[in-house]
């Protein structure tokens, strides 16, 4: 058990003394039952059957597509993939609004398309992108919107739907957070045109690589198989442009054993996430943003804000003081999309219009959890943030003065 940590010197910054051996990370793979796992693993290789729509790819998707409510369930390799054929099968070409307060493959599987995101800022009290602030992008070449359920908070989707349906644009979700969830009872999955999971090993529920595509329009599933597999429609018979976004067994195996699982890594997830809210709670310019108990959420994300002037230290001092320590806390989605290349050279006032998206890229911060941290070493990293903030403005200085 690392030592405790009671004042600043003790802290990894200044005396060298990580509290942890090993690294504590954000986004450790939460992992099924193992012996499950190789059962359906020989069962693949007995079958030596390993791609293309094979057996478990099609539990997978027959199991996901039930559990969301949604008429068709298409895999993926991974998101991104999944994002670059949604856009280009919905037919989302010249401008589509996103965040800018996402992940880049958000905004690069448009621009991979030739499609130009054009990113909106956040909500008020909110990390998602605001309907309100949407009508002033729009464009004659504005064909659609994409939405990200943000942590697995999912979007204003009616008033989403409203400004869509007005303009006559397509409404689609990036959903990469928001596996599990619901928004007034309806599992995300279902909304807009087709909504996309990621399964990527860092997400709550993981296929090591992976995503899917879900949407109830038959049309569109069929497109989209389609250019997810050359744009083959049987053998020798390809009838479409097409690329190669398919699920392997072997990823659709380790989804289907974790699916097992899921209830645990909720259930570990949210115990952790009020562990950390109440051994956190009260301390000045430190917030935990809370979850929607009333809906289903999967609890992935700790996300706390730092407010600087309250709390005397800022977000990344905070975190220089965490990955002393070996918590290596991330600051997701730092720096905004905008400001990452391409965009920042192709478009260079959009910050302009990106006031809150910019503050909460300054504020943000990731705790680990997952099934893989213990309640024992949350009560640590407690520990080192409730002393780090309690004492920010020295620290701050003590800081300063050894950087200098
Ligand atoms: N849309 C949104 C809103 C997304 O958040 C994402 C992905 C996508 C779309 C695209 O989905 P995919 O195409 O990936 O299916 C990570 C993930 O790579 C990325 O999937 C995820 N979002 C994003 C939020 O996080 P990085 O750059 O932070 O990855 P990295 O390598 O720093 O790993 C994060 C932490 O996880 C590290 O501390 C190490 C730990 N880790 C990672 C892996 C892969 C493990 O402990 N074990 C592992 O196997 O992007």
């Amino acid at each position: 058990m690392p030592a405790t940590r009671s004042n600043l010197d003790q802290l990894a910054i200044f005396s060298g003394n990580p509290a942890f051996e090993q690294p504590l990370h954000v986004g450790r793979p939460n992992l099924g039952d193992r012996k499950r796992l190789m059962e359906r693993i020989d069962g693949v290789f007995e079958r030596r059957w390993l791609s293309n729509n094979g057996p478990m790819v099609q539990e997978l998707e027959a199991k996901l597509a039930a559990m969301l409510g949604v008429k068709n369930c298409i895999a993926f390799c991974n998101a991104t993939i999944a994002l670059e054929i949604l856009t280009r099968a919905a037919g989302m070409t010249g401008e589509v609004i996103v965040p800018s307060f996402t992940f880049i493959a958000t905004a690069h599987a448009l621009q991979w398309q030739q499609t130009k995101p054009v990113f909106c800022d956040v909500g008020p009290d909110s990390h998602n992108i605001d309907p309100a602030r949407i009508e002033e992008l729009i464009t004659p070449h504005t064909t659609g919107i994409i939405g990200v359920h943000v942590w697995g908070e999912p979007c204003d989707t009616e008033a989403l739907e409203t400004v869509a349906k007005k303009h006559n644009l397509k409404l689609a979700y990036d959903a990469a957070h928001a596996f599990g969830c619901s928004r007034q009872g309806k599992m995300i999955g279902g909304h807009g045109i087709a909504e996309v999971m990621s399964f990527h090993a860092t997400k709550f529920f993981n296929t090591t690589e992976g995503g899917a595509i879900l949407t109830n329009d038959d049309d569109l599933a069929k497109k989209i198989r389609l250019m997810t597999n050359f744009g083959f429609a049987g053998f020798d018979n390809v009838i479409y442009i097409g690329t190669n976004g398919k699920m392997n067994e072997l990823s659709a195996a380790v989804g289907l054993v974790n699916l097992e699982s899921l209830d645990e890594f909720i259930a570990t997830n949210r115990r952790n996430y009020h562990q950390y809210r109440d051994e956190l709670a009260g301390l000045p310019g430190l917030t935990c943003r809370a979850w929607n108990e009333e809906e289903k959420r999967n609890y992935q994300y700790i996300v706390f804000e730092v407010d600087e002037a309250k709390a005397g230290i800022s977000r990344d001092r905070l975190i220089e003081v965490l990955w002393a320590e070996n918590v290596l806390a991330r600051r997701y989605f730092f720096p905004g999309c905008h400001r990452m290349e391409p965009y920042r050279s192709f478009q260079p006032h959009a910050h302009m219009l990106l006031p809150r998206t910019k503050e909460v890229c300054q504020r943000v911060l990731l705790v680990p959890n997952g099934t893989a941290v213990g309640q024992a070493e949350i009560t640590r990293i407690c520990e080192i943030i409730r002393l780090a903030v309690e004492r920010g403005g020295e620290l701050t200085r003590r800081l300063d003065a050894k950087k200098s």
